[in-house]
């Protein structure tokens, strides 16, 4: 029979097992990976400032919002920029310009072409549900300091996502025909900078197909709230496969 002293001792179990399943943060294995990650978030982030900032340029009346996005962009940078110092690991940035350069010349030859819609699902769609899936997954294996960074900046990612796809929403009468053809164009981008990422999440015990789930729920969960119905959805989410 439990008695109160034994469930005591099974909790405090628990939880030394949970500790245990955490990955070593000093190994060289883990830093080489990190050094790679950290750099595509730290990259990420920044990109993600600048294509606000690039947005609001292109959206005069709505330059005020989108720059407190990209503000808070540069304070997830920092944040990131601190997580890889604090395990001592130098961030790979040439890996990481390269891995974001396809994605990026797509985000800016729509820029130039004033194309809202394609921006808004390259950023506030694609990059911010990508960002939301790893960070998920990230926050159940990170090191404590790391971990705290996290929880904080994905709440705000939900913000990004929203802002897209209210836009996108209020918009999808005249927008539909691009919103279409862009994710055509550019979540196989996404496909690809995941399956290039898998080994060194690995490494860090993020496990991809829980990254796929992850990303799934938000992108299928925004294009639902944008008001797509499932014939609309599940064409866009096959794009990824093809
Ligand atoms: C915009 O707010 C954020 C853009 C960042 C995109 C980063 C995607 C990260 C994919 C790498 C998977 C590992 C995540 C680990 C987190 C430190
Ligand atoms: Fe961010
Ligand atoms: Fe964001």
């Amino acid at each position: 029979m439990p008695t109160l002293e034994s469930s005591g001792v099974a909790e405090i179990s628990d939880l030394a097992s949970k500790a245990d399943c955490l990955p070593d943060f000093t190994t060289d294995q883990y830093k080489d990976a990190y050094s790679r990650i950290n750099a595509i978030v730290i990259e990420g982030e920044k990109e993600a400032h600048d294509n606000y900032v690039a947005i609001g340029g292109l959206m005069p009346d709505k330059a005020d919002e989108l720059k407190k996005l990209a503000v808070m962009e540069l304070r997830h940078m920092k944040g990131f920029t601190a997580c890889g110092k604090n395990l001592g690991v130098v961030a790979d940035m040439d890996f990481a310009q390269k891995f974001f350069a396809p994605l990026h010349g797509n985000f800016q030859k729509a820029l130039k072409e004033e194309k809202l819609t394609t921006c808004f699902l390259i950023q506030a769609i694609l990059i911010e549900a990508f960002a939301i899936s790893a960070y998920h997954v990230y926050i159940r294996v990170a090191d404590p300091f790391a971990k705290k960074i996290t929880e904080g900046v994905v709440k705000d990612e939900y913000l990004h996502l929203n802002y897209g796809q209210e836009w996108l929403k209020a918009n999808l009468g005249t927008c539909k025909e691009e919103l279409f053809k862009a994710n055509k164009e550019n979540l196989p981008l996404i496909k690809s900078m995941l399956d290039q990422v898998a080994d060194d999440a690995e490494s860090l015990q993020m496990d991809k197909e829980e990254l796929m789930e992850e990303f799934m729920i938000a992108y299928q969960d925004s294009l639902l709230e944008m008001g797509l119905d499932s014939r609309e959805i599940a064409r866009m989410a096959l794009a990824a496969i093809v």
